[in-house]
């Protein structure tokens, strides 16, 4: 039997942990993670998880000390590392995007030309800037970047927002977005086949909770005259499943409905005649 063990670089306390561990546990994959630990190996599957800064975790892989990890698509590119994405993950989404004081007019990026702009994202803003035809001055700072208006340091900045309350409490408004962003699958670019074979099944997995977060189980009855148009609006996996109800007349059907297509359907359901629908979330969908 292989004892070759997949390396995964995780954020060991951030915004990208917890979605990270709760996405191996609903694999199936169990390890230890909590304070102090640094690495750790999992009970059930050939994996060892490391436990870093997100901005280390891309030169970790690119330098084959980590075959896999997960960051910001922000962070991976940022540190310009030579790693593939392997899957998006769906989670820590958010966006990069320039910011001026509030009470500023702005009519566009020319306005921008010859100011100084203060992030902690100067290739990424530098290249977006560049393909602009955009000259600014890039003022890189670690951290709180969006203090640089008021204390005079910069005229605009560059940072991630999420739900945009940081720039409103710091007097800034978002005029451009250069770049949207979620946590990806990353992994070193010359994995062994051994270390392929691992990370294709982890791959299954995790796509086919993915796959089943997108959709739901729909339990409906409906009167037999009405089962045609009914199982039209609910093709399923493969088809529908069509059962006698004991009443006579009346049938059970069961299928699977795709998230974004399912209040549309839902109502074109019930008006097509059906009674007493159940929606049940699926746990694992495999194809
Ligand atoms: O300690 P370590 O270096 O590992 O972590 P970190 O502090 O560098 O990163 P962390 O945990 O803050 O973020 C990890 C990743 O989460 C980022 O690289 C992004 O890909 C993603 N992410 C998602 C965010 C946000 N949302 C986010 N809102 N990263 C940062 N923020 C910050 C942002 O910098 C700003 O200060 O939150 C503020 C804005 O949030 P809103 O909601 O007020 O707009
Ligand atoms: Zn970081």
């Amino acid at each position: 039997m292989s004892t070759t063990l997949l390396r995964v670089a995780l954020q060991k306390s951030g915004r990208l942990s917890e979605d990270s561990y709760q996405l191996f546990k609903e694999c199936g994959i169990r390890f230890d993670y909590g304070t102090g630990k640094l690495k750790s190996v999992s009970s059930n599957f050939p994996a060892e998880f490391l436990f870093l800064r997100d901005d280390d975790i891309p030169g970790y892989v690119e330098d084959g000390v980590a075959d896999l990890g997960i960051v910001g698509e922000n962070v991976a590119v940022e540190t310009g590392r030579q790693v593939q994405t392997v899957h998006k993950l769906g989670f820590s989404k958010c966006r990069l995007s320039i910011a001026i004081p509030r009470g500023e007019v702005y009519n566009g990026l020319s306005d921008l030309e010859g100011k100084n702009i203060a992030t902690s994202y100067p290739r990424l803003l530098g290249d977006y800037l560049a393909g602009e035809g955009v000259k600014a001055h890039i003022h890189q700072i670690s951290g709180s970047v969006e203090i640089a208006p008021s204390i005079g340091l910069a005229e605009a900045v560059c940072d991630i927002v999420s739900s945009g309350s940081t720039l409103l409490s710091n007097g800034l408004k978002e005029v451009e977005t250069i770049f949207r962003s979620e946590a990806i699958m990353i992994a070193h670019t010359d994995l062994n086949a051994d270390k392929q074979t691992l990370l294709n099944k982890l791959l299954f997995r995790i796509k086919s909770v993915q796959t089943a977060k997108f959709n739901k189980y729909i339990v409906l009855n409906a009167p037999n005259n009405a089962l045609d148009k009914i199982t039209a609006l609910l093709p399923g996996m493969k088809s529908p499943t069509v059962m006698p109800l004991a009443i006579k007349g009346w049938s059970s059907v069961h299928s699977v409905l795709n998230e974004n297509e399912f209040w549309e359907n839902i109502e074109a359901i019930r008006a097509a005649g059906a009674e007493g629908i159940l929606v049940i979330p699926i746990e694992k969908m495999i194809y």
